[in-house]
This record gives structure tokens, sequence and C-alpha cells, in this order.
């Protein structure tokens, strides 16, 4: 997997690939980020890679011209490739599209920043816009880092423990169960006596009736969408009766 960043601001990735898994990643060759500072290929004596906005307005463009060669730049001759722009106008980032895009082979991130980028670059350009969320960032930088986080732990040999991406929140629909680990007593409560029973069949009934009693409580619209076995159902019919359990 591979992410081609396009971006004025390089050095907002060193942390981030520095201290996370992602970083890992990077170093066991699974995934390869590579930077592209889109101000080296603005022109001119001060490298301009912004305008104001034709039609008068507020703030600042991003000129199609240093975008469109830094896209150039890129090596798109490897296989299924992808070009993202980063903007709130785009469709709204979810797991669901963090596994499209772990199947690509490669994905360039444009993020944008000012007022936005010259439209011409999306029509041209762009495959898919996406946003992360309805709010405003000032740059699509943390953007494509939320992007590049959430898609590469999906990608085979990325995350240590295999199994965890597949019972992650959200994987079945649903919200995780609540967890814990030593001591037994802190500020006073308890661990759920049940996980320290040693009975696999209980535990699973009970964490699974926490993941339930959790969406239902904090995300009932996940429930529409998600795929619930029988005994799921069973389960919700009775924590709807009583919801104080
Ligand atoms: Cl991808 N970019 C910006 N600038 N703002 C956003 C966003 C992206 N997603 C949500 N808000």
């Amino acid at each position: 997997m591979r992410f081609d960043v396009l971006t004025l601001f390089p050095e907002l990735f060193s942390s981030f690939l520095k201290e996370t898994i992602l970083g890992r990643a990077v170093k066991a060759g699974v995934v390869d980020i590579r930077l592209v500072n889109i101000r080296s290929f603005a022109r001119g004596r001060h490298l301009v890679a912004d305008d104001r906005p034709f039609g008068g307005g507020e703030g600042m463009v991003m000129k199609p011209g240093p975008i469109s060669r830094a896209l150039e730049s890129v090596d798109r001759t490897k296989g299924r490739s992808l070009v993202v722009l980063l903007t709130p106008q785009g469709r709204t980032f979810d797991q669901t599209l963090a596994w499209e895009l772990s199947r690509m082979e490669q994905v360039v991130l444009i993020c944008g920043h000012y007022e936005g980028v010259d439209e011409r670059i999306r029509a041209s350009c762009v495959d898919l816009e996406l946003s992360i969320g309805d709010y405003v960032l000032s740059g699509g930088e943390t953007a494509a880092m939320v992007v590049m986080d959430a898609v590469s732990r999906l990608v085979p040999g990325v995350l240590g423990g295999e199994k965890s991406a597949q019972e992650d929140s959200f994987e079945d629909g649903l919200l995780e169960y609540p967890q814990y680990t030593r001591p037994r007593v802190f500020k006073n409560q308890e661990v759920p006596e049940i996980l320290l029973s040693g009975d696999h069949e209980k535990i699973r009934v009970w964490r699974r009736t926490a993941s339930l009693k959790r969406t239902l409580e904090r995300r009932p619209d996940l429930l529409e969408k998600a795929k619930l076995t029988e005994e799921d159902k069973r389960i919700l019919g009775k924590l709807r009766k009583k919801p104080e359990k």
C-alpha cells in the first residue's frame, strides 16, 4: 500500500509517521508514504502556490498549476491507484470507505488549504472527494492523517495482532464493549465478576450484551445497518424492555 501526500506542509507529518503503528508499518515495508511538497512545483521567484479568488471575496485559493504538476510527478503506473481530494465537501469517510481504500495499491491524498482548491483540479484530476466529518478544518493534513491511520491498519501485516482490526467497533456495525485491566478495584469500582471467571462462553455473552447495550444507548442509528444474529436480536429485545441492566 502506498500513499502519496501532496501538501504545503510536509513537516506536519514527521512525528505522526515516527510515533504511530503506521510508522512501524512504513519501517517494515508494508506501507510506503511519500510526501510531495506542492510549493516545490510552484513557479517564479516566490514559489507562490495560492492566489486571490476570481470574483472577489475573502481568503486565498490554491492555484491549479502547482497541484497539477505535483500530481504529474507521482508515479502512478503500479496498479490500482486513486486520487483523493480532502475537502469538507466530499463523501463522508467511514469504515466502509476505509476498507475500499485499503484494497487500492496507491492512494494519492491532496491536502487542500486556505479557502479551497481551484475547481479545475477537482474536475480534471480527482477521483474521489473525501471529508472526515461535518466540521471545518483549516487544512486537509489532519484529515490525511486520519485517513492513512484508518486505512493502513486494515492492510494485511500492519497491525501486530492480526485479528483485532476485524474485532473493532464498527466492523460489525456495533460499538465496542468496555475493557478492563488491573487493578481489580479502581476508585471503588470493581471489574465485572464475569470477566474474572474464566468462563469464556459467559464472557462472550456478557461482552456481546454490553456492545449491544452501548450501541442502543449511544448510537441507535447504527443498529439499523448492523449485522445482527438471532442471539443479538434476542438480547436486544431484553435490553429494550429493561434498559437499566
Ligand atoms: Cl478533508 N478538509 C477540511 N479542510 N475540512 C474538513 C475535512 C477535510 N473534513 C472535514 N472537515
